[in-house]
């Protein structure tokens, strides 16, 4: 016997609308992980990886892959949204949250309240100090608990999830803390110099 429509409906609202909710304007959910690459996918070894810090030009703090791997990680699972109009519910990552790398660089705060980010490839982007920490930022190096694949960043990438996915840099290997903000790649080829989703500022003047 089919239940009557009414019921069927009823329950499968809840959920439905959850999800709408949590779909930024103009953009449409999916359940693949697309892959957007401005260049070519580095092939990179963890035995030559390493992340660093640094204020403007001087270094604060390096970490090799395995002392990476050795400070405290991070579970997040977040949704993501892409300037090209795909949002993905529900992804799971875990890795070294900003907090904890300012924590391990023996960093009370952090020195400016601007940041660039610099990936292998040449790529950048600029993210404030703010949208970083208290857990909003982290360098991810698993996605849905297994390695992060090199498509998609791995060994290692930003993730800022709450800003469109540009900013979430791929292939990361610096975090140079900068007096002023500054545009990187995209930011300078007419993409928004913040990218909030829920404002839709995809390009300048958004
Ligand atoms: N190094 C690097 N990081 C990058 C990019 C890139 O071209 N190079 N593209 C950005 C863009 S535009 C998006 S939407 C996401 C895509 O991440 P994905 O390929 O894992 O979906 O990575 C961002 N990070
Ligand atoms: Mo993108």
């Amino acid at each position: 016997m089919t239940e009557p429509p009414i019921s069927r409906g009823f329950r499968s609202r809840k959920p439905q609308t959850e999800q709408r909710d949590r779909v930024p304007p103009g953009q449409y959910l999916t359940t693949d992980f697309p892959v957007l690459s401005a260049g070519p996918t580095p092939s990179i070894s963890v035995d030559n990886w390493s992340f660093a810090l640094q204020l403007g030009g001087s270094l604060l703090a390096k970490w090799n892959w395995t002392e990476f791997q050795a400070l405290p990680q991070t579970d997040l699972k977040t949704d993501i949204h892409c300037v090209t109009k795909w949002s993905k519910l529900d992804t799971q990552w875990r890795g070294v949250s900003f907090d904890t790398l300012l924590e391990a660089a023996g960093l009370s705060e952090a020195p400016t309240e601007y940041t660039m980010l610099h990936c292998d490839g040449g790529y950048t982007t600029n993210v404030p100090v703010a949208d970083l920490k208290d857990g909003m930022g982290m360098v991810a190096t698993q996605y849905d608990g297994l390695p992060l694949a090199p498509s998609h960043g791995g060994p290692a990438r930003m993730l800022v999830p709450h800003l469109y996915f540009w900013k979430s840099a791929k292939w990361v290997r610096r975090l140079r803390f900068i007096e002023k903000d500054e545009a990187g790649f995209w930011e300078s080829l007419g993409y928004h110099i913040y990218g909030d989703p829920w404002r839709e500022q995809r390009y300048t003047g958004d």
